[in-house]
């Protein structure tokens, strides 16, 4: 039997989501406080979506170090050894060093946050998050003048992370953004969902989240954090540049040349899942937009 696709969405459904939402405030009744109001907080709270199932945001990801499924890195990502963790600062920055999580993260406060994640898969979910602004932890390295990008890489770690075997990316996995975007207060390095302790497959213990980009760019299990005067490596631009770009800005109206990017299937909504119009930087257009004056988003996509 045919399905026929109807029309059902509301006026909630192609609204932009809620920018983030600080939990504690709105406990506190301090919703509008400076945090919120420092990226404007336009659409907060009015279209708020249901955050996705931990269920949801566990099972069903890409995390190719542990296979190319979207069911492997919960299966198999178990095999991950977080204790100890050490992240490499490095490059264009005053204080460069091997720091722990805890050293890189000390005197930081954690916030929780929701975004609108997507992938390129045009798939996307509500995600509550928490973490810290990466400019934050780019502050206390002391970034230096000159530096012009943040390179990143995930562990490289054979004996555990299995999908490593197989040579579907140049390993280790690497990614970048150019040093406005990294300060912007929307990109974080999140150590958790739910606010517990970030879930392996999700990128334990601290991963990178670009709300307005696509999911590939937002980097998990990252052990390398280096500034640069030199666009970066990123994995998908050296698997196939053709396909992906270095910015990889969620853009409804670029094609992906093999599959539109018009619309996204939400995650959770069962067999028939509904599609909702792809929104231009994933609905953080307000926010992020000036990041891009001037650029032709379709050369530089
Ligand atoms: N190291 C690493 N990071 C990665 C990936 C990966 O394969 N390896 N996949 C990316 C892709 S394609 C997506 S869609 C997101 C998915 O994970 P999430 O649902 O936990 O955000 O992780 C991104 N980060
Ligand atoms: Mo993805």
């Amino acid at each position: 039997m045919a399905f026929r696709w109807k029309n059902n969405l509301t006026h909630a459904d192609v609204t932009p989501e809620p920018l983030w939402l600080n939990r504690r405030q709105i406990m506190a009744g301090l919703a509008g406080s400076a945090a919120i109001g420092a990226i404007g907080g336009a659409a907060f709270g009015q279209d708020a979506l249901e955050p996705n199932s931990y269920e949801d945001i566990t099972s069903y990801n890409n995390f190719y170090e542990f296979g190319t499924g979207k069911g492997d890195p919960a299966q198999n990502a178990h095999t991950l050894i977080t204790e100890g963790w050490e992240i490499v600062v490095d490059g264009m920055v005053e204080n460069p060093g091997t720091y722990s999580v805890a050293q890189l993260t000390d005197g930081l406060t954690e916030e929780e946050r929701i975004y609108r994640f997507r992938c390129v898969e045009a798939w996307s979910m509500v995600v509550p998050w928490n973490g810290f602004e990466l400019k934050d932890i780019l502050d206390k390295a002391g970034v230096q003048d000159g530096a012009k990008y943040v390179a990143f890489e995930t562990a490289n770690r054979p004996d555990q992370m299995p999908g490593l075997r197989r040579p579907v990316l140049n390993w280790p996995y690497r990614e970048g953004l150019r040093l406005d975007e990294a300060m912007h207060p929307l990109t974080m390095m999140a150590t958790g969902i739910y606010g517990k302790p970030m879930p392996n497959q999700n990128g334990a213990p601290i991963r990178l989240v670009v709300p307005w980009k696509y999911g590939f760019k937002s980097i998990k299990s990252i052990v390398r954090i280096t500034l640069t005067d030199e666009e970066p490596f990123t994995s998908w631009n050296d698997a196939n540049a053709r396909e992906y770009g270095f910015y990889s800005n969620v853009n409804p109206n670029k094609d992906h040349p093999r599959w539109s990017q018009a619309s996204e299937r939400v995650i959770g909504g069962g067999l028939f899942a509904k599609r909702i119009p792809t929104l231009m930087f994933n609905g953080y257009e307000d926010q992020v937009a000036s990041l891009y004056d001037g650029m032709d988003l379709n050369t530089f996509f």
